[in-house]
């Protein structure tokens, strides 16, 4: 959709960039924090997307066809607010700006998710937005084969110094290249200038080499001339590669003492340097003021996506009714409620036949399941498909070339994989889910924290999940990832017993529209434990599993794997005369959400001895056992051994319970 100059508008454009700058100077200046140095000099970059290519209407920030734009360089958050401003997101008003980055304002000090004001991802770790646009630009051409003719957009990126310095843009953008994601369009703003001074202090990569290398359509522009702006996007948009589209630019552009220097990158410039900045860029106009020409020309480029808005709905029109609805309840994330009966059969079937099975065993019986009835889940993993059985059978792969499928070989790319699930949820349509070892889930951590702060409906299966994967040793074995992942608000992180809980921790993932999920999943196989099926008990977080005969002594505590040691530990118990009830807590974020009177009814009266057992360390645990509770699980860093030998060892068994239990009640 690229608009020739002379029909964009009679305003100059330097006027039309200076806008942008004078609106993050004054913004910036106002709030006395902020980063206007990006603004300033991708101002020029900015316009020429906005005014000439960007496909997007703002009286519809959330029409599923439009081009998404991400500012990975989230620091330059100013320049994003006066965009949407200036092109008319009602959401995004001048009083808006006048309170950048204050309390409860729309314009915080990083972009965050907000569609009706025109963020599609939030961004500021760096790295992480170019990450997020791979998974985007994934869901874009797997949409555009699954709807043809409804999807057909680019997804643009503005980039900077940091973005291609940390570590994320490489797995990102290595994975980009391999798939060849042509609608990708990355301008990097290479400005050679970071926080701590010239970029030389820390970075001599050759960027635009290295993209070459991953196999993207690579151009070098000066990122001030409007001409070489338009027509590298415009090659950009015809090469079937993804494109990077490196910059030269000025931080700080037009500011007569900070331009070029680290000194622009933060900071309000001061009233001395901002006099100066206007009277050198010639905008005699007072703070937030935009003339009224300039202000009539940014609001016609926003107006111009309306028709083309129009033309598309009128196309959904006209596919048939049964492709439409598809369509719609694709995009709103339906889930149809065959899934829900193929789990009661799934969870029916297991109550009678009780297999014994790993939890990620159990998790790709689920997967199998409903694989077929939910063609919004794209399955993957970080190279462990036959590890973490996200791979169902029978379904073709997302590979170069062929994005109909329905399963993506991530490679070894954690952080990568999880930013781009991200992506791929946010983009709407999808409902991704990707397999690691849960070790690694710190090396995708950055990631499942903004999914949780996104409330992103993404699924990331994590097995492998304890001491129990055995020989690999303790660099591969989580001691510290469940405290570390309940720790972060919004996500679920669940740990299942047994494949009726596992289907239930699945049903909850895919059902729950705003929350994202970790499914601690094992490597060892573990005996069924639930015989009823009809109420999905994980859904409470923690459940009484077996209650106590007779007077209750002690209440048991204990995660997935090690349930049925609890139960065990229950009988042994029983034979000594103690009674003991076991709770399993497959989702210890959801328990401790539920009202008083239902936690305290599973936590018990404070008279029982209570334990808890986890094959990982304590910490998070007094909440749910108190302070004198019995903890049974590690104390430190694991090792390699077979997995029965390790639980032994490292004293997780019901004969470990029992005694600490006998013990304490002197018995
Ligand atoms: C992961 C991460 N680490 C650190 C920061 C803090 N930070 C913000 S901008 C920046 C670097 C600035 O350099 P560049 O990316 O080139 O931006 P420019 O100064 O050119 O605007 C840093 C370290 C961050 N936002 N994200
Ligand atoms: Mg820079």
């Amino acid at each position: 959709m690229a608009q020739d100059a002379a029909a964009i508008s009679s305003v100059a454009h330097d006027k039309l960039a200076n806008a942008l700058r004078f609106l993050a100077l004054d913004a910036v200046e106002k709030a006395n924090s902020g980063h206007a140095g990006l603004p300033m000099g991708m101002a020029d970059v900015a316009t020429v997307l906005y005014s000439r290519f960007l496909k997007f209407d703002p009286t519809d920030p959330s029409w599923p066809d439009r081009d998404r734009f991400i500012l990975s360089a989230g620091h330059g958050s100013m320049l994003l607010y006066a965009l949407n401003y200036l092109t008319g997101y009602e959401a995004m008003t001048l009083d808006a700006l006048q309170h950048f980055r204050q309390t409860g304002s729309r314009t915080p000090g990083h972009p965050e998710h907000d569609l009706a004001a025109g963020i599609e991802t939030t961004t500021g770790p760096l790295g992480q937005g170019l990450a997020t646009s791979v998974g985007m630009a994934i869901a874009e051409a797997h949409m555009a084969v699954r709807f043809e003719g409804l999807v057909d957009h680019y997804t643009y990126v503005i980039a900077s110094d940091g973005d291609m310095e940390e570590a994320v843009s490489h797995e990102a953008s290595s994975l980009a290249g391999h798939l060849g994601l042509g609608k990708l369009i990355v301008f990097y703003d290479d400005n050679s200038i970071s926080i701590d001074g010239p970029t030389s202090l820390a970075f001599s990569d050759d960027t635009p080499a290295r993209f070459a290398a991953y196999g993207w359509h690579v151009q070098r522009i000066d990122g001030h001339n409007t001409a070489a702006i338009a027509a590298a996007t415009a090659a950009a948009q015809s090469d079937p590669r993804p494109s990077l589209i490196a910059c030269k630019t000025i931080i700080g552009f037009g500011s007569p003492h900070l331009a070029g220097t680290h000194e622009a990158h933060s900071n309000a410039f001061g009233p001395e340097e901002l006099a100066a900045t206007r009277e050198s860029l010639n905008w005699p106009y007072g703070p937030f003021e935009i003339p009224e020409d300039v202000m009539s020309a940014w609001r016609s480029f926003g107006a111009r996506g309306a028709a083309v808005r129009q033309a598309w709905e009128e196309t959904l029109k006209s596919v048939s009714p049964t492709k439409q609805n598809e369509f719609k309840n694709a995009v709103a994330g339906v889930i149809p409620a065959t899934v829900g009966d193929a789990l009661t059969a799934l969870k029916k079937d297991a109550a009678t036949s009780k297999p014994k099975l790993a939890t990620r065993q159990s998790s790709g019986k689920v997967l199998e399941t409903i694989f077929g009835l939910l063609p919004e889940l794209i399955g993957g993993s970080a190279d462990l498909t036959p590890s973490n059985n996200t791979k169902v059978k029978g379904f073709p792969e997302i590979a170069p070339g062929s994005f109909g499928g329905r399963y993506i070989h991530y490679g070894v790319r954690e952080f990568g994989m999880c930013a781009a699930m991200n992506g791929m949820a946010l983009h709407g349509g999808i409902i991704p889910y990707g397999g690691a070892f849960m070790c690694f889930s710190d090396y995708a951590r950055p990631a499942i924290r903004l999914s949780a702060l996104m409330k992103q409906r993404v699924i990331f299966v994590m097995t492998h999940d304890s001491i129990g994967l055995g020989e690999d040793g303790p660099t591969h074995q989580p001691v510290e990832h469940l405290a570390a992942l309940r720790a972060i608000p919004t996500l679920m992180t669940m740990r299942p017993a047994d494949l009726i809980e596992t289907a239930e921790c699945w049903e909850l993932a895919i059902t729950h529209p705003t929350r994202p999920t970790i499914l601690a999943l094992s490597r060892q196989g573990v005996p069924a434990l639930r015989e009823d099926y009809e109420v999905n008990k994980s859904a409470k977080g923690a459940y009484i599993l077996d209650k106590a005969e007779g007077t209750e002594h002690v209440r048991i505590f204990a995660t997935g794997t090690e349930v049925y040691l609890a139960r065990d530990a229950r009988k042994m118990l029983a034979e000594k005369g103690i009674n003991a009830s076991v709770v399993s807590m497959p989702c210890y974020n959801l328990f401790v959400e539920q009202d008083d009177a239902y936690r305290n009814e599973v936590l018990g009266g404070r008279d029982l001895v209570k334990v808890g057992i986890e094959a990982a360390v304590r910490f998070g645990w007094d909440s749910i056992i108190g302070q004198e509770g019995i903890f049974i699980g590690m104390k430190g860093f694991g090792e390699s051994g077979p997995a029965p030998e390790l639980y032994k060892h490292f004293n997780i068994t019901a004969e470990a319970v029992t005694d600490a239990v006998t013990s304490r009640l002197g018995k």
